[in-house]
């Protein structure tokens, strides 16, 4: 019987956010020295600590990739350009890797993978940097002052109010109090870029606007550094998957995970679509992030959590059973993950060290 322990657990994660709220994290940098196997991994940075000069130069590999053609155009008819692939592999693969325990390592690999192609396709020399929301989370108006929604060295902002979205198709589930936005992103460089999948569950060619729809009060409540700290306080790769998921599909069952996505992309954003939020370009740097708590996680015992794994290898499976129970397997290390149309099936072991196998980064 699952209900017992699922709410058992969950008391268990609220406990540990009261007595651990003032608790410091492990500082990643410090680690860093001590556990490196190969050599001169490439170093992921946050967002604002970048140059100007190099906060364009990503700008401009996203750009570029949206000008190379489509590898996969056979697999995803919408494909317009070598960025509109990843969003099709993602959407390809949701039902997959999302609300089951192959979320982390699934996104690990296709961050690397993104990363690698920016590097090979687009002659760039950095690395996919990261967006620290705690920096932003600390008041409403931090968020909306956020260096990430600059217009000229970020991702641009939130888009128009549109109070009735009743006619929209693809709106989110939950209702979200206080959402803002909903219209196009009218500054910044992908004001005038379309998405050219989605939004939702389907690889058609349905070219249409970037939209967001902030929510600054959730950003506050699930996306701060108490939230991050209760975080990095589980001891098992179960609970960890589970809090950085999300509790529940409600907003007090909110954290890091659905935090960022829903944040930015309110009811009608890009960003809130489970499906097709690769149309965003702050999916990367979102996930990013997820991926630094995971490995600020594991660095926090290391090399034990270098093999922590497990979770149910089925959407919606236990302890993510909103719509029931449904059968499921734990996953392993062995547990297959695809990327149809992109790369080869990797296994979760590939993924569990970020200097190890094919990776060679940190984070700073
Ligand atoms: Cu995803």
């Amino acid at each position: 019987m699952h209900v017992p322990s699922a709410l058992a657990s969950a008391a268990l994660l609220l406990l540990a956010q009261v007595n651990t709220a003032s608790a410091t994290p492990v500082p990643d940098t410090a680690a860093t020295s001590s556990y490196g196997s190969c050599s001169s991994p490439l170093v992921r940075k946050e967002w604002r600590t970048l140059s100007s000069k190099d906060k364009l130069a990503f700008i401009n590999a996203l750009k570029c990739m949206q000008s190379k053609p489509s590898q996969a155009q056979s697999l995803w008819a919408g494909a317009q350009n070598r960025y509109d692939d990843y969003q099709g592999l993602h959407i390809s693969q949701t039902d997959f890797v999302h609300f089951c325990a192959q979320f982390l390592p699934w996104h690990r690999y296709l961050l690397y993978l993104f990363e690698t192609d920016l590097r090979s396709t687009c002659s760039y020399t950095g690395t996919i940097p990261y967006w620290d929301w705690t920096k932003d989370a600390t008041s409403e108006g931090a968020f909306l002052n956020s260096p990430v929604f600059d217009a000229t060295y970020g991702f641009g902002g939130n888009g128009p109010y549109i109070a009735d979205i009743s006619n929209f198709t693809e709106v989110l589930a939950t209702t979200l109090p206080g959402r803002t936005g909903g219209g196009c992103v009218s500054t910044g460089p992908f004001a005038n870029v379309p998405v050219n999948m989605g939004p939702g569950n389907h690889t058609e060619y349905t070219p249409h606007c970037l939209r967001r729809d902030f929510v600054p009060s959730l950003i506050t409540q699930t996306v701060n550094s108490s939230v991050v700290a209760a975080t990095l306080q589980v001891n098992t790769f179960f609970d960890l998957d589970h809090i950085i998921q999300g509790l529940s599909l409600e907003i007090p069952g909110m954290r890091t995970h659905a935090g960022g996505h829903l944040g930015v992309g309110g009811m009608v954003g890009e960003m809130s679509n489970m499906y097709s939020s690769p149309g965003d370009p702050l999916f990367w740097l979102h996930h990013a992030n997820l991926d630094r708590i995971w490995n600020t996680w594991q660095r926090a015992s290391w090399p034990a959590r270098k093999t922590a794994i497990g979770g149910p290898d089925t959407m919606w499976a236990y302890p993510y059973n909103f719509f029931g129970d449904i059968p499921y397997n734990n996953i392993t290390l062995q547990t297959p993950l695809k990327y149809t149309g992109v790369a080869s099936t990797i296994t979760v072991s590939t993924t569990m060290d970020i200097q190890g196998g094919p990776f060679c980064y940190s984070y700073a």
